[in-house]
C-alpha cells in the first residue's frame, strides 16, 4: 500500500499540513509557592495579549505592585491589570463564584478597568461551593497535628468531587437551570451526609446561584475552541500563569502536604487544552531563599534568627490567609528536582534584596541521611524529617541592591550568588528581582 496519498486520488497539495500553531510561554513556581510569580507575570503581561490560569483556585495569592498600588490576585490571572490583556480562567481551575466576584470588585476599587470585556471563563472549569470550603476546614481539624495547613478555600474537596465525577461545572451553572438544581441538590446532600455538622441551606444557595449565573453568563466561553483560535493567530502573545508551585504539586510535591492540582508543566496542557508542542518558554520563578506556608517538612528551614530576619525583611505573610511563612536558605536539591520536572528554559530569581544585610548566604546542596547522600528527592515526606542538609556558604554583599537595574552593577558577591544558582540548577538566569515594583527587575538577556 502506498502511503503518499496519490494512489487514492488525493493530491498532496490538498492533504492537511502540520498546523503552524502559536506557542504559549509559561511562568511556574519552582519551590513551595510565593516566589513572586505574580510580579513576573505582570512584567511579561505588558507584552502579552492573553494571560491564562490553568489550575488551582483562590488558594493562590499573587501580589502585583504597580505605581505604588498593591493588587492581590487569587483567581483572576494577574495579567488582568494590563488593559491590553485578555485573561482566561481555564478548565483546570476551580472557581468559587462569590469569591471571584468579590475579588473583581475589590480590584475595580483599586483601579482595574474594563474587566467585563477582558475576562473569559472556561465552561469546563469546576465550581467550588461553600460546603466544599466547610469540608476543607473539617478535614483539616480531623488531621489534628498532621494538618496540611490548607487555605480552607475548598480546593481539595472540589478536586475530589471532580475526580469522583459528581462535580459541577461552569457549563452546568449557565446551562439548563433545572438540571443545575438537581446536580447541586445531589452534591449538597452528599456533603451533608458525609459532614452532618455542616449546615447547607439548599434553597437559599440555589436562590443566590440564580443571580450568580446571570453574572457569569457573559464571561463564559468554550475555552478549548477559544484557545485553539488564539493558537492559530500567530500575532497573539500568550502567557500562562502557574499558581502554587512544583513542590506543592499533587503528583510531584511533598505528598500529602501538597495542593490538589498539577502546578507543574503538565497542568498547563490539561488545564487549558493546549497541545504539548505549543508550549514555548518555561520560566521558573525562584525566590532567593526558601519559604513555605502550611505544614510539612522544609529541609532548609531556619528556626532561628536567620529565619526570623528573612520572614520579617521579606514580609513573608500568606496573601490569602495572612499566615506567617516559614523561612530558610535556598534548597538546591528541591530546585534541581523541580527543574527536572518542568524543563525550565530560564529562571527569574526574586527577592535578592532581602539577602542584602547578611554576612554570608547559604545554599543547601545535598540531603544526607546517616552521612549518606540521597541520590534523589525522597518520595516519602517522612524521609525529609531525618535529612541533614549539606550547605555551601557564599560571602554576603552587605549593601542595598534595591536601586540596581543592570546585572553588572550588582555587588560582585550578589552576582556570584546568582551565577552559583545558575551553575547548580543548570538553567540560565534571565531576571533578578531587587524589589516589589514592576521596574525592580534586572534583565540579564
Ligand atoms: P490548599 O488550600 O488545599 O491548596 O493547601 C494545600 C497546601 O498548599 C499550600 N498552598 C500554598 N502555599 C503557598 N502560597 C499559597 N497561596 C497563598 C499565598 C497562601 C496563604 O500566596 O500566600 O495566603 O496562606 C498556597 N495555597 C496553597 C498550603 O499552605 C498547603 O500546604
Ligand atoms: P506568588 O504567589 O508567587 O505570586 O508570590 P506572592 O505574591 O504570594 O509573594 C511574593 C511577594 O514578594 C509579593 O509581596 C511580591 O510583591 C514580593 N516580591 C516579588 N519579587 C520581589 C523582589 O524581587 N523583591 C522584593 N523585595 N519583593 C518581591
Ligand atoms: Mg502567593
Amino acid at each position: 500500500m502506498e502511503g503518499n496519498g496519490i494512489s487514492n486520488g488525493v493530491s498532496p497539495a490538498k492533504r492537511p499540513r502540520k498546523q503552524d500553531l502559536n506557542t504559549v510561554n509559561v511562568v511556574l513556581g519552582a519551590q513551595w509557592g510565593d516566589e513572586g510569580k505574580g510580579k513576573v507575570v505582570d512584567m511579561l503581561a505588558t507584552t502579552s495579549d492573553i494571560v491564562c490560569r490553568a489550575q488551582g483556585g483562590n488558594n493562590a495569592g499573587h501580589t502585583v505592585v504597580v505605581d505604588g498600588a498593591a493588587y492581590d490576585f487569587h483567581l483572576l490571572p494577574s495579567g488582568i491589570i494590563n488593559e491590553n490583556c485578555i485573561s482566561l480562567i481555564g478548565n483546570g481551575v476551580v472557581i468559587h463564584v462569590p469569591g471571584l466576584f468579590d475579588e473583581i470588585y475589590k480590584n475595580v476599587e483599586k483601579g482595574m478597568k474594563n474587566w467585563e470585556n477582558r475576562l473569559k471563563i472556561s465552561n469546563r472549569a469546576h465550581l467550588v461551593f461553600d460546603f466544599h470550603q466547610a469540608a476543607d476546614g473539617l478535614q483539616e481539624q480531623g488531621r489534628g497535628s498532621k494538618s496540611i495547613g490548607t487555605t480552607k478555600k475548598g480546593i481539595g474537596p472540589t478536586y475530589a468531587s471532580k475526580a469522583t465525577r459528581n462535580g459541577i461545572r461552569v457549563c452546568d451553572l449557565v446551562g439548563d437551570y433545572e438540571d443545575f438544581k438537581v446536580k447541586f441538590t445531589n452534591l449538597a446532600n452528599h456533603f451533608q451526609k458525609m459532614y452532618p455538622s455542616i449546615h447547607i441551606d439548599v434553597d437559599a444557595e440555589l436562590d443566590s446561584y440564580k443571580d450568580w449565573r446571570e453574572k457569569m453568563k457573559p464571561l463564559v466561553v468554550d475555552s478549548i475552541s477559544w484557545m485553539n483560535q488564539a493558537l492559530k493567530d500567530k500575532s497573539k502573545a500568550i502567557l500562562v500563569e502557574g499558581a502554587n508551585a512544583t513542590m506543592l504539586d499533587i503528583d510531584f510535591g511533598v505528598y500529602p502536604n501538597v495542593t490538589s492540582s498539577n502546578c507543574s508543566i503538565g497542568g498547563v496542557c490539561t488545564g487549558l487544552g493546549v497541545p504539548v508542542q505549543c508550549v514555548g518558554e518555561i520560566y521558573g520563578v525562584v525566590k532567593a531563599y526558601s519559604t513555605r506556608v502550611g505544614g510539612g517538612y522544609l529541609p532548609t528551614e531556619q528556626l532561628n534568627e536567620i529565619g526570623t530576619t528573612l520572614q520579617e525583611k521579606g514580609h513573608e505573610f500568606g496573601v490569602t490567609t495572612g499566615r506567617k511563612r516559614r523561612c530558610g536558605w535556598l534548597d538546591m536539591v528541591a530546585l534541581r528536582y523541580s527543574s527536572m520536572i518542568n524543563g525550565f528554559t530560564a529562571i527569574a530569581i526574586t527577592k535578592i534584596d532581602i539577602l542584602d544585610d547578611f554576612e554570608e548566604v547559604k545554599i543547601g546542596v545535598s540531603y544526607n541521611i546517616n552521612g549518606e547522600k540521597l541520590e534523589y528527592f525522597p518520595a516519602k515526606h517522612e524521609d525529609l524529617k531525618d535529612v541533614e542538609v549539606e550547605y555551601i556558604t557564599l560571602p554576603g554583599w552587605k549593601c542595598s541592591t534595591e536601586d540596581v537595574r543592570h546585572f553588572d552593577n550588582l555587588p560582585l558577591n550578589a552576582q556570584n550568588y546568582v551565577l552559583k544558582i545558575e551553575e547548580l540548577m543548570e538553567v540560565p538566569v534571565k531576571w533578578v528581582g531587587v524589589g516589589q515594583a514592576r521596574e525592580s527587575m534586572i534583565q540579564i538577556f
